[in-house]
């Protein structure tokens, strides 16, 4: 069955099906057929992965006839979700396994549906550098992600009571069969000991890191497939073990026991994902997981430079960048210099070079909280060497500074890396910055608001450096795979070249007034809200009905992403249907879902207040013909797949200038949902996309926000707006806590905060107005139905694709492939 080992197995269907059984009864030992979907999965996910090892291969091979330069993009994220469908999709293998699969009495949907998902990350940006890795495999781009083998992934979450409740997600119990192991390459990571400084014979100084305590990095890699091109890229992950030295010392001392416990400290670094989205709190743990990915990742680069031009680094630059998804891994800046310096023996000057022109930043965030600081102290403790490093950096930077701006020590101290105070910090934005020759950020409004705020020094010292990249999302999976009736439905008009090329989907938009597509476009949307009303169903035990409108918000739980607007905006709802104010009401089903950090108390509050105003109105027999309401647990891309093609009304409603880009807001809108938004992140671009009118708009405008927030009173707000006032007495009146008073008064408390910074109370009037378009939109099916294929024929632009041509061209200089 096989054609010869370097082309790998075939694809028809009996051979998938032979190897299906083969890796069922001996790979995997078992001997029932039907016993376990959750082994017909494993031989299954064996059966293609096989496929996967020999395009791999092949795509390494090519690359090695003739290199060209390559990316590492390094990220503490990588939120993949399944792998099952989307390589299926992408090796063109579907009727095949479809077939394979039958003769097993099931389906591939049920087989797929026993994968865990990987959730290797927190949100936005985790998912991200997933849509990337698609996209650089389908375009044939040669870039490897780096990452970390947590062993627990992003948190499950289930609601008790109202509340979130954490529980871990033991993602590997069940064995991983997409990765493999390549325990030969693995890398040697130091922390902690001390730095000595000796003189060669020449006068030259050498820095020796000495009395460290070491750990190891074993790499496991994933193969990820581009879209029926034959290539596949890798994902690499890191998985931190102890040394055997680390154990043997203390054996040889007696401690045999204390050394066996010991390794559980090396083995730390890569057991649990941060579940922060937005702020980390100086963990320990996590900068060494930081260093941890950093380091593994640059040796692993620089050995096979070695391995392939020995010790000569004058070529380095040109076949290589660092992409470094926030700074989380900036670390990597002074870590390229220790490795180059100190292992390399290149002169600083060199090195320096090299570096900065290797290094490329994404910034994704301006929230002040989450921008990384670490402190001196705890530096100079866990990375001595990366320290003084950093310092030297430091200096010569400084400068450089003072060079531009000669006699102003204001400006020295403000873009120091070292942030001055009874508690140095080393602020790693900077470290990024001054490190990398690109640094961009992922929306348009956002890179604006970094070069003209946040970053301004910066950008008056290095305007070159500076750059928009608006984020995308892959197509395959957030289409083509999530909304296979869309995608045909799509395809028997405009073939199917889109799920490769996604600039053809305007194609689409020569529909959108006929009343046959229009039909048919319907139908497919219905089709898929009766899946997320089974979900729903399922989940939250709440009954949505198809032919209400579907309201949707799922994302990270966070004040500024404003789900308490969306509260608000249900209980005026409800205080309609109260009054018998019903006659324009539009009968809808809305959802939320989200995790919030488990240390995040207003976030964790907003979770509980929607499920009681929730279960309020769910038990109110008035409510029924008119509102439903459910908070869907555990959010995750799995869910998503099944919540964006059902979705009529995407809710992208953050403060202005608070969401960097938001990437969900592009998913809705590729599967035809319209959105409600403020001008924040890539709503912008969306709105733009898909024409003004097209686009249900409300909220301040970023250019407001300071006289805005100069004279905000929004109890004043409050009392001059009779609905907001009714929202508002309702809620204090303890109507949804009646069992637990005083429960929402921090919620209460910030909207009529005067410093309230998300600006609640503000722009409750335009939202309700804005809701009240959407409500007579909709109830124009064929007005809404058009608006719905408009949206998905102006998604072409939100495709990875042309954000990863735009990284390749514009930061990464790659070759055409
Ligand atoms: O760039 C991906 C994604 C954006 O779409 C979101 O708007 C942004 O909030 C998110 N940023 C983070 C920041 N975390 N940190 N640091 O998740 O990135």
């Amino acid at each position: 069955t096989v054609k010869s080992w370097q082309e790998g197995p075939l694809i028809d269907e009996s051979t998938l099906q032979e190897d299906l059984t083969r890796h069922f009864y001996y790979t995997l030992g078992r001997d029932m057929v039907g016993e376990s979907r959750l082994y017909l999965y494993h031989a299954l996910a064996l059966t293609i992965r096989d496929r996967l090892v020999a395009r791999c291969r092949t795509t390494r091979q090519q690359r090695q006839l003739s290199p060209t330069r390559q990316v590492a993009y390094l990220s503490l994220e990588f939120l993949m979700g399944r792998a099952l469908g989307n390589a299926v999709l992408n090796l063109d293998l579907e009727d095949n396994v479809r077939h394979a699969v039958q003769e097993y009495c099931t389906t591939l949907e049920e087989v797929a549906e026993a994968e865990h998902d990987a959730g290797l990350g927190n949100g936005g940006l985790g998912r991200l550098a997933a849509c990337f890795l698609d996209s650089c495999a389908t375009l044939g781009l040669p870039v490897i992600g780096y990452g970390i083998r947590y062993e627990y992934g992003m948190f499950n979450q289930s609601i008790e009571q109202g509340h979130q409740v954490e529980h871990p997600d033991n993602w590997l119990r069940e064995g991983h069969p997409w990765e493999i192991t390549a325990p030969e390459n693995t890398r040697r990571i130091k922390f902690f000991g001390h730095v000595e400084v000796y003189q060669d014979k020449h006068g030259r100084k050498h820095h020796q890191w000495v009395n460290t305590q070491d750990v190891l990095a074993v790499p496991y890699d994933v193969p990820v497939p581009g879209y029926k091109n034959e290539v596949v890229n890798t994902l690499r992950l890191w998985k931190s073990e102890a040394t055997d030295e680390f154990n043997l010392s203390e054996f040889n001392a007696g401690s045999y026991t204390e050394a066996v416990a010991r390794k559980n400290l090396a083995e730390q670094i890569t057991m649990v994902l941060y579940p922060n989205d937005s702020s980390e709190n100086g963990k320990e743990l996590r900068l060494r997981q930081q260093y941890f990915l950093s380091s593994a990742s640059l040796q692993d680069l620089l050995a096979n430079w070695v391995a392939g031009h020995g010790e000569d680094f004058s070529e380095f630059a040109q076949y290589n960048v660092f992409q470094l998804n926030d700074t989380h891994p900036s670390i990597a800046v002074a870590e390229l210099m220790r490795l180059l310096v100190d292992e390399h023996d290149l002169d600083w000057d060199a090195a320096w070079h090299i570096t900065t022109r290797t290094m490329a930043y994404t910034n994704h965030t301006l929230l002040p909280e989450a921008l990384e600081k670490w402190s001196v102290s705890l530096f100079s403790r866990l990375l001595p060497r990366l320290l003084e490093i950093i310092y030297e950096i430091n200096a010569r930077f400084l400068t450089e500074v003072a060079c531009q701006w000669p006699g102003d020590m204001q400006k020295q101290r403000s873009m120091s890396l070292i942030e001055e105070g009874a508690h140095p910090q080393v602020r790693m934005a900077y470290l990024a910055i001054v490190g990398s020759f690109s640094v961009n950020g992922v929306a348009a409004l956002h890179t604006e608001l970094l070069t003209g705020g946040l970053f301004n020094e910066f950008y008056q010292l290095w305007p070159h450096k500076f750059n928009n990249k608006t984020n995308g999302v892959t197509p395959r999976r957030w289409l083509a795979h999530c909304n296979p009736e869309l995608a045909k439905l799509i395809g028997s008009k405009i073939g199917d070249q889109w799920v490769a090329h996604f600039a053809d989907i305007e194609k689409i938009r020569r529909y959108y007034d006929d009343k046959a597509f229009q039909t048919q476009w319907l139908s497919v949307k219905q089709h898929n809200k009766q899946k997320l009303v089974d979900l729903v169903k399922e989940a939250c035990g709440v009954e949505f009905d198809v032919a209400m409108m579907f309201d949707v918000q799922v994302k990270r739980i966070h004040e500024y992403k404003r789900q308490l607007l969306n509260i608000l905006h249900v209980i005026y709802l409800y205080e309609r249907i109260r009054k018998g104010d019903t006659a324009n009401l539009t009968p809808r089903c809305v959802l939320l879902g989200g995790k919030a950090a488990p240390g995040y108390f207003m976030a964790k509050l907003i979770i509980k207040l929607f499920n009681n105003v929730a279960e309020a109105i769910n038990n109110d027999p008035l409510a029924k013909p008119y509102l439903r309401v459910a908070f869907l647990p555990n959010y995750n891309v799995s869910a998503m797949e099944v919540i964006c093609p059902a979705t009529d009304l995407s809710e992208q409603i953050s403060t202005t200038g608070k969401e960097a880009s938001g990437t969900g807001n592009m998913k809705f809108m590729m599967n035809g949902a319209v959105t409600i938004g403020t001008l924040d992140g890539a709503n912008i671009e969306i709105r733009d996309a898909v024409g003004v009118e097209n686009f249900f708009l409300f909220g301040a405008k970023s250019d407001e926000l300071a006289a805005i927030r100069s004279t905000y009173n929004p109890n004043q707000i409050i009392q001059s707006n009779p609905a907001l006032q009714e929202v508002m007495e309702l809620l204090e009146s303890g109507h949804f806590n009646l069992f637990e008073p005083g429960l929402f008064q921090p919620i209460i408390d910030s909207i009529r905060d005067p410093h309230d910074q998300w600006l609640v109370a503000y722009d409750f009037e335009s939202y309700i107005e804005a809701q009240q378009k959407v409500e007579l939109a909709y109830q124009d099916k064929e007005y809404w139905t058009r608006l719905s294929i408009l949206n998905t024929a102006a998604s072409g632009e939100f495709s990875s694709d042309r954000t990863i041509l735009q990284y390749s061209q514009e930061i990464w200089q790659l070759a055409q492939q």
